[in-house]
């Protein structure tokens, strides 16, 4: 692998951080452009009260200088502004009350208490992560496996989107469909009804990249495969629950003569007609689009509660409900699109150089060369 990542953070922690090793050095960061992806990935109807808090802002500690890396690592942080909300019930230090006067004590400890979560939510990672980990409240389970992680990811995947744009590398996402609309003029409405009465939805989306070099990934060993990488990133993604390439799973609909793309020549290139490959064959990038279609599961946490079990009494019960999105489809096509930024960064430097600008450009251009010759 030529580059690595390490996330931290809780939802109402302090900080979201990430060290991210193996960005070679000479690229100029675009900050905005980071920024306009964090400030991306919070948009979309059907978000939560949380957004409204948030302006999550990237801030770059190492790596960097005067706006451009230096190949050391890249310490990356965002502040959680909700933080000053739960700094008691979130506290990293043991809290000494008596420092407190008796009023606030007992205020901390409500505080402290009303956060407390119990009620297993199904579909979240409550049931499975309380028993693996020996918890008696859920918040330690919800923290950690909050959407609000995918915030570091996509600071990540921007600086991979910034430094894949110098080759003109791009990377777009759509959403196809919300739950059963799919008409896009009407998906306002029919997240707004939904969240009206409580209920959650998931969609479909589409993730473009555009311009990728022929030949990213390998069919000589089950981990170098582009398609299995890229799936790897895209099911990592909560609630993400399909991943298909190009035509995915309609192939198995159709005879080989009618769905495989046919090759062609012209002066400049190889190509093909059609791309119901997706932009993949053989475990390697084509030279076509790379189309990634994803499915993500409607949002665990609901008003409209499920039928669910109290941990300690297990009492029958209702599902614990705090603030939430009802629909981050929109949201989930910027960590998705983010995401497949750092899989082909990853590549494109294993390819084409590790270290620095000017020899990856070198090596890129010498690859380009060599194509036209074929
Ligand atoms: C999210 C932040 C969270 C949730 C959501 C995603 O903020 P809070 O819990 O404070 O409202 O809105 O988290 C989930 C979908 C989840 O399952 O936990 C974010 O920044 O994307």
């Amino acid at each position: 692998m030529a580059i690595r990542f390490l996330t931290s953070g809780e939802s109402h922690g302090e900080k979201l951080n990430a060290i991210i090793e193996g960005i070679p050095q000479g690229f100029e960061l675009d900050f905005e452009f980071i920024n306009s992806e964090l400030s991306a990935r919070q948009g979309g109807t059907g978000r939560g009260g949380r957004m409204q808090i948030e302006k999550d802002k990237i801030k770059i500690n190492s790596g960097v200088r005067f706006s451009k890396t230096t190949a050391s690592p890249i310490a990356i942080e965002i502040k959680n502004k909700d933080w000053q909300n739960w700094i008691y019930p979130m506290s990293v230090e043991k809290i000494n009350f008596d420092e407190f006067d008796e009023k606030l004590k007992l205020e901390i400890i409500e505080k402290i208490n009303e956060k407390k979560i119990t009620k297993l939510r199904p579909a979240h990672a409550d049931l499975a992560g309380v028993i693996k980990y020996d918890f008696d409240d859920i918040r330690y389970v919800l923290e950690r496996s909050s959407a609000r992680e995918t915030t570091t990811r996509v600071a990540i995947g921007a600086i991979a989107q910034n430094i894949l744009k110098y080759y003109n590398i791009l990377f777009s996402s759509e959403v196809i469909s919300i739950g059963e609309c799919t008409d896009k003029k009407n998906f306002k409405t029919y997240i707004e009804n939904h969240q009206k009465q409580g209920d959650s939805l998931g969609g479909i989306i589409k993730i473009t990249i555009k311009n990728t070099p022929i030949g990213l990934g390998s069919f000589v060993h089950w981990d170098k495969r582009l398609d299995g990488k890229l799936a790897q990133a895209m099911m990592s993604i909560p609630a993400v629950k399909s991943v298909e390439i190009g035509l995915g799973k309609e192939y198995a609909n159709h005879s080989g003569s009618k769905v495989h793309d046919e090759i062609y020549r012209d002066e400049e290139k190889f190509y093909h007609k059609t791309n119901n490959s997706g932009g993949i064959e053989g475990g390697m990038s084509n030279g076509e689009d790379i189309v990634i279609t994803i499915a993500m599961k409607p949002i665990p946490t609901m008003k409209k509660a499920l039928k669910s079990v109290e941990i300690k009494t297990h009492k029958k019960t209702q599902a614990h409900f705090e603030r939430a999105d009802n629909c981050a489809v929109k949201a989930c096509g910027v960590v998705a699109r983010n995401m497949a930024a750092i899989i082909i960064l990853d590549l494109f430097l294993e390819k084409f150089g590790k270290d620095c600008k000017r020899d990856i450009d070198t090596a890129f251009l010498n690859y380009q060369k060599r194509i036209n010759e074929i």
